[in-house]
């Protein structure tokens, strides 16, 4: 059986990034539902996300999105991570957008037009320099580039822009940073995406090098995909450089990670976890991108860090000892019983448990609600910003 004090330390040293733009108001392309008090600038966003580590204990990191989070100066960037430090928080991944501007109409780094082509490799160096400044370790690119049509554009002749953009940003970043390759299988583009999917990313990570991985976002993939597998065969190649967390019902949804099937994420940890992508070695960022459109923000990024929390338990509380006698038995009932007993196990008062060894709160969303900080925003904050979907 594994050992509870060794399932604390594991649950203790784990990590979860969060989002600078789930803290934003959001919506969908029909409505958005502006929030009292939310963030006005990436300072307040780093406010709120102090909270969430604050109550937690495990969420010191905090992603970026660029433009969204542009600041101002030459030092600017430099300043934001001082901010962060203060509020004992780290910048983490700076995510690109080449998505949002007008030039990218046929793509960005795969657009016919070598001109856009430059523009949009620019912005990607742009963000290494603040990688520079701030000291985050991860570049994470997602491009929204594809086709609409079938004969819009070359296909192949797309891949090797694609091949020939992302070779330029890798031969720029430093010896401590890595780039983060995300794929999804379709909008905003109906027809091809130019990186749909894991195979089409681990193909180019390969041919770049090392300091190349997958991302993988769990709400990218078409219904029924078998999340977990491509997790695991990451992992053996070790080209899994981490998770965008959240849940998705139909499409790219950006729900609470677990709220939708919780099973499914266990099942991830699970794999996750049997193949040492816990260890501070293997270097898994596990992020979480979601937009709270009607709920509230601050207690639903605790919500979603928690509900990590809860699959990991779980996932190691599987008995691999008992696991492996089963497989290697042939014993199918037995093996699947021990990975069933492992999720069906409530681990909440375990968690409760560890919170409250580490000075925390039991239970974090009623602290932070008893916190009477939600009210004082509330107040303070007017005119609060857009995180920059569903405009
Ligand atoms: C694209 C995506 C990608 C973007 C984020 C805001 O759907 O998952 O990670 O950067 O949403
Ligand atoms: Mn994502
Ligand atoms: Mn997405």
């Amino acid at each position: 059986m594994p050992d509870i004090a060794a399932v604390k330390a594991a649950l203790a040293g784990q990590r979860i990034e969060t989002p600078s733009w789930g803290y934003g108001n959001s919506g969908t392309r029909f409505k958005v539902f502006a929030q009292a008090g939310v963030p006005r600038t990436p300072f307040e966003k780093l406010d709120d996300a102090a909270q969430v580590h604050a109550f937690t204990g495990v969420a010191p990191k905090v992603s970026l999105h660029i433009p969204w989070d542009r600041v101002e100066g030459s030092d600017g960037y430099a300043a934001l991570a001082a901010y962060a430090k203060e509020r004992g928080l780290e910048l983490g991944a700076i995510n690109s957008n080449t998505f949002q501007d007008d030039d990218y109409k046929l793509g960005s780094v795969c657009h016919p037009d070598a001109k856009v082509r430059r523009k949009a490799v620019d912005h990607l160096l742009e963000c290494v320099d603040i990688m520079d400044a701030t000291g985050s370790t991860d570049l994470k690119l997602w491009f929204a580039d594809g086709t609409n049509y079938p004969g819009q554009d070359d296909v192949v002749g797309r891949q090797d822009r694609l091949a020939e953009a992302l070779a330029e940003v890798y031969a720029r970043l430093g010896d401590e940073q890595r780039l983060l390759l995300e794929y999804k299988f379709f909008e905003p583009a109906f027809y091809t995406t130019d990186v749909p999917d894991w195979g089409t990313s681990y193909a180019h990570c390969l041919k770049l090098g090392p300091k190349a991985q997958v991302v993988v976002d769990t709400g990218h993939h078409a219904p029924g995909t078998n999340i977990e597998f491509i997790v695991a065969f990451l992992l053996r190649e070790g080209k899994l450089g981490g998770f965008d967390f959240n849940s998705r019902f139909y499409a790219d949804d950006d729900l609470m990670v677990g709220s939708a099937d919780p099973f499914q994420l266990f099942r991830i940890m699970h794999e996750v976890a049997k193949n040492g992508g816990l260890d501070a070695t293997m270097n898994v960022a596990f992020m979480l991108d979601q937009c709270h459109n009607i709920e509230a923000k601050i207690p639903a990024v605790i919500r979603s860090v928690m509900n990590v929390q809860e699959a990991t338990a779980k996932a190691l509380l599987v008995d691999l000892d008992a696991l492996r006698d089963a497989q290697r038995a042939g014993d199918v009932l037995a093996a699947n019983a021990v990975l069933m007993d492992a999720y069906n196990t409530d681990v909440r008062p375990l968690l409760r448990e560890l919170r409250q060894e580490q000075g925390l709160a039991p239970d974090p969303v009623a602290a932070y609600r008893d916190s009477g900080r939600q009210e004082r925003i509330a107040a303070e904050r007017v005119g609060g910003e857009q995180a920059g979907w569903g405009a």
